[in-house]
């Protein structure tokens, strides 16, 4: 998967080095230096090494879930208006108020369980749930603990800017409620990057930019659901603040994608939202191919719009609804995932970086996009460590 490797880069008959957390050497087995033969050896058989997937967009710590939502949406309410009814992510900001830390870990931790199980050894979780100081800074805390749990890293995103309160104002819930925590949760370490939602039904674009500015103050790096459901001009403010990743943008221009291009910025494509919502308008991916903005897929594991919990499905869905390549949608949950969180040192499979890999049972990588709810792992290394 390194960039200038061609479609996959695969090497046949490979051997692959590991020492402590890293890879040490990799290439064609005839190769292999003689200083390695007595080491231990595990021989695959023909299986097939990828980097450990990431998934870097995830909402997986949350109280309750919206089934009843799912079964008014099938009678025809849209996303919307479940919304402003009142349900929508405010139903599941109740549920996440109401359940104590450790009942949200304990079910955190299922969730995490079921990514890992499909080779993922890096996760994204979002805040944004709580809506309050008190509940964004416990999500935070919850998110944190996985990787205390699993063998798993966790990157945090303050996602406060997710949703207006039931009866608040906007503008206010930002000054009052939204920059204090974000303020608050960096102090306790809890904040890798700051994420909102630039829409018509959340904030806009003024708004998302005070969020921004108090990021940058703090020395911290943004990204930005932009685009999801209209074009509000988030995608353009994400590429201003050089965000790691503009998300969703299924609304997102040819412009757009110039201005994503110009400041490296990912674009993070959720197809499981896309096909949760019944969504038609799909992102623009001829118009980031021909700008090479770099594209990466996640499950977008929330309550509402995307009750994914499978990275191996999402890289399916990106090709078969948004006509991905398979070697894009692999690219989309390694390298480009790495990008999209600013870690260098995963995503592809180079002597130096962490040896977080994936062994799959398949004879070649478009597999991993084929099947549909189809599970080849055979392995998982974390930081070295068969786990
Ligand atoms: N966009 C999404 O797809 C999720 N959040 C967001 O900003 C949906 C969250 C939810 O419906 O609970
Ligand atoms: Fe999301």
């Amino acid at each position: 998967m390194q960039p200038d490797a061609g479609d996959y880069g695969l090497i046949p008959d490979a051997a692959l080095v590991t020492e402590g957390a890293h890879i040490a050497w990799l290439g064609p087995m005839a190769d292999l230096s003689k200083q390695y033969a007595s080491v231990g050896i595990t021989p695959l058989a023909g299986r097939l090494i990828t980097p450990a997937f990431i998934d870097c967009h995830t909402h997986i710590v949350h109280g309750g879930n919206r089934a009843l939502e799912f079964e008014m949406r099938l009678q025809g309410a849209s996303y919307e208006e479940v919304a402003r009814a009142g349900g929508g992510i405010v139903s599941t900001v109740t549920a996440t108020r109401d359940t104590s830390e450790a009942d949200l870990l304990a079910a955190a931790l299922t969730r995490a369980d079921a990514l890992i199980a499909e080779g993922v050894s890096t996760i994204e979780i979002k805040s944004g749930y709580g809506l309050d100081i008190e509940t964004e800074l416990k999500m935070l805390r919850t998110a944190r603990q996985i990787a205390a749990h699993r063998p798993v890293r966790v990157s945090t995103s303050f996602l406060g800017a997710h949703a207006v309160p039931k009866g608040g104002d906007a503008d206010t819930y930002i000054d009052e409620v939204c920059l204090p925590a974000l303020k608050a949760a960096h102090a306790e370490g809890l904040v890798d990057m700051v994420d909102g939602f630039c829409e018509g039904i959340a904030f806009d674009v003024p708004q998302i930019t005070r969020v921004f500015d108090a990021a940058h103050a703090l020395g911290l790096p943004v990204k930005l659901h932009a685009e999801q459901l209209s074009n509000i001009g988030g995608t353009e403010l994400a590429a201003k603040y050089n965000a790691r990743s503009a998300d969703h943008v299924e609304y997102a221009t040819e412009a757009d994608a110039r201005a994503l291009a110009a400041a490296g910025t990912v674009a993070v494509l959720l197809p499981g939202a896309f096909y949760t919502l019944h969504e038609t308008q799909k992102p623009p991916v001829a118009a980031f191919r021909a700008h090479g903005v770099p594209m990466a897929l996640a499950t977008d594991w929330n309550p509402g719009s995307s009750p994914l919990g499978s990275l191996l499905l999402s890289m399916n869905m990106g090709c078969t609804l948004f006509g991905l390549t398979p070697a894009e949608a692999l690219a989309g949950t390694t390298r480009h995932a790495a990008a999209a969180l600013g870690l260098t040192d995963s995503g592809t499979l180079t002597a130096g970086q962490r040896a977080d890999l994936a062994i799959w049972n398949v004879s070649s990588p478009a597999e991993l996009s084929y099947g549909i709810g189809i599970n080849p792992l055979h392995a998982r290394i974390f930081a070295g460590q068969a786990t």
